[in-house]
């Protein structure tokens, strides 16, 4: 038996990691890493498991010295802070092993400092090793030579993190994109081959994060829609479930813009309770998403703006990702960025400089170009050199476009166009499945124990945040929306808005300012 602990180190400050929002919400993460607790149901029973999450509490590496194996995950935004632990683990004696999305992309980034490293998925590779661990006989390197087999994923181990903690849960219902997108690495470690759990696994698993009073998930799919057709069976037997169980939970996920063309899919996806989806636009120049292999997003069945538009009518909210420093991009892509972005209104609107990453496509055409800025920090936050303008002007046009997109008319401009359009809904209210209309009463009262719960976020954003002009804005904000739309749910999720407006604009404010390291999306 082996004592095993696995950590997930803390993030910088970035987009996703709401890092300003979380204290308003009462809560110290975002949500759990997947791969802690489905590494801890891929353990064997005899081997005693802990898992730590640094964003939820610190490290006791008195305890992980006396550990067996202490294992580390991370992405390339906590790469640093993976340093740091294993540098202290070192100097402890620990025996360490480290897997996740950064080591399987820069496999030679800890040198020393692992014992053993885990290249892309471990299903097979980690029990793998803690046998030949357990003979003495263990690799310093393990990668499967299959993908995973998901219809075989156990149900994570959700009861081994404190849940109460995060903001909301995680599970995946599929790995694998069959786009070609040449900066991508999601489709280098998991493959064009979408892969999805049965509908039986699915149900288990919702059952599971059912149990930990969790209510807002993230389905942490590369891109849900991979395989139109098997998400859609899976997504029946969502729905299902949901109206057995009365809709404890609402979803959120990533997927590509071809869920636009699908009105069945949006209409299965807002009727299980899907209210947001995160989708990858990149740009508005068609000559950028060419050079990116980006065809999906290039004008076929209507525009970009069009289809945005699309789903948001279908019920789900819309928010991107953006990219800049394409080659085809001269200096007048920020304005045109910002007023995509605007017209498009989609308030969260993850905008990140074009970085190549190792083992993709792009990283291999930017070396032999020689345009590839090979340091760790390097001095323009992107590891590309630009072709169509100065590195300095590439950097100066980001910090103008996440200055100007949190900005608070800017934000609250295109917020507004959302949500203060008298028939704008979200989710199963879009959908106004039958089982909501035969039963009145229960809605009623679903929408009744949001009241305190809105009025909690409300009361700690006047409460905590110190800018009396940031105050102001944000109650006159809900005034205006609580004139057109009284419906609980739809205030709750408005003032979600107002929390993370406080986080965007405070991260690209003290950027700006130089008060914080610069930070790309990558
Ligand atoms: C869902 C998701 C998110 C969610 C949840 C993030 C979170 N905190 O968990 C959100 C939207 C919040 C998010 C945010 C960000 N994300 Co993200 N995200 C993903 C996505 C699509 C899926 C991750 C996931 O949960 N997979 C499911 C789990 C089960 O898979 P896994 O982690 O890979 O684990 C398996 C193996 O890797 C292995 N493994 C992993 N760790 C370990 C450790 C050991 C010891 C062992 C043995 C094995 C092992 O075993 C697991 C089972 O096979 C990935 C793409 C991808 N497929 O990797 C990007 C990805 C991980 N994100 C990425 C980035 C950059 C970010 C952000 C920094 C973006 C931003 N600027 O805001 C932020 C970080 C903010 C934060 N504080 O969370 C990059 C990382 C690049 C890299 N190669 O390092 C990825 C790869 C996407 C990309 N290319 O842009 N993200
Ligand atoms: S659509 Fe997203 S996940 Fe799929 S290849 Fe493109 S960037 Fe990667």
């Amino acid at each position: 038996m082996a004592d095993i602990v696995l950590i997930n180190p803390r993030f910088e400050i970035s987009f996703w990691g709401m890092e300003h929002a979380l204290p308003l919400m009462g809560k110290r993460a975002n949500l759990p890493v997947a791969a802690l607790p489905l590494l801890a149901a891929l353990t064997p029973e005899r081997h005693a498991i802990t898992l730590i999450d640094e964003n939820v509490e610190p490290i006791d590496f008195d305890r992980c010295a006396r550990a067996d194996i202490v294992g580390v995950t991370g992405m390339s935004v906590q790469r640093y802070r993976m340093t740091e632990i294993l540098t202290e683990l070192r100097r402890r004696g620990c025996f360490t092993v480290v897997g996740g999305p950064w080591v399987t992309v820069q496999e030679d980034y800890f040198g020393d400092l692992a014992d053993v490293i885990f290249i892309g998925e471990a299903e097979e590779t980690w029990p793998r090793f803690l046998d030949d661990w357990r003979d003495g006989c263990h690799n310093t390197r393990y990668e499967q030579s299959e993908k995973t087999d998901m219809t075989r994923v156990p149900v994570p181990r959700f009861d081994l993190l404190k849940m109460k903690h995060y903001a909301f849960g995680s599970l995946q219902f599929s790995r694998g994109c069959p786009f070609q997108c040449e900066f991508c690495d999601i489709i280098v470690t998991f493959g064009r081959r979408p892969r999805l759990k049965t509908s039986a696994q699915v149900i288990a698993e919702l059952e599971a994060i059912r149990r930990t009073g969790q209510r807002d998930v993230f389905i942490v799919d590369d891109n849900l829609i991979g395989n139109k057709k098997a998400i859609k069976a899976v997504l029946r037997g969502v729905i299902a479930w949901q109206q057995r169980n009365g809709y404890p939970l609402s979803f959120f996920t990533e997927a590509s813009i071809d869920l636009a063309d699908d009105p069945e899919l949006m209409g299965l996806m807002a009727e299980a309770d899907f209210i947001a989806v995160f989708v990858g636009i990149e740009s508005p120049d068609e000559d950028s998403l060419r050079e990116a292999k980006k065809f999906q997003n290039v004008r076929q069945g209507g525009t970009l703006l069009e289809k945005v538009h699309r789903i948001q009518d279908a019920g789900l909210e819309v928010w991107c990702g953006m990219i800049l420093g394409f080659d085809s991009d001269d200096i007048g892509i920020f304005d045109r960025q910002v007023e995509f972005i605007q017209r498009a209104r989609i308030p969260f609107a993850m905008t990140g400089l074009l970085h190549a990453i190792p083992k993709t496509p792009l990283y291999e055409r930017i070396r032999a170009e020689d345009r590839l800025d090979p340091n760790d920090h390097p001095e323009f936050i992107t590891n590309i050199r630009p072709l169509r303008m100065t590195p300095e002007e590439l950097r100066d046009g980001y910090l103008r476009v996440l200055n100007e997109l949190f900005d608070v008319e800017n934000y609250f401009a295109r917020t507004e166009a959302l949500f203060l359009r008298p028939d704008f809904e979200i989710g199963y209210d879009k959908a106004r499945p039958e089982y909501w209309r035969r039963r009145p009463l229960r809605y009623a009262w679903t929408q009744a124990k949001l009241i305190l719960p809105a009025i909690g976020l409300f009361l700690r954003l006047m409460t905590r945040i110190e800018s009396p002009e940031l105050r102001r804005q944000y109650r006159r904000r809900l005034r205006r929306f609580l004139e057109v739309r009284r419906r609980p749910a739809l205030a709750l999720l408005y003032l979600f808005h107002l929390v993370m407006h406080y986080h965007l604009h405070t991260m690209a404010r003290t950027m700006a300012a130089g008060e914080k390291r610069l930070v790309n999306s990558f």
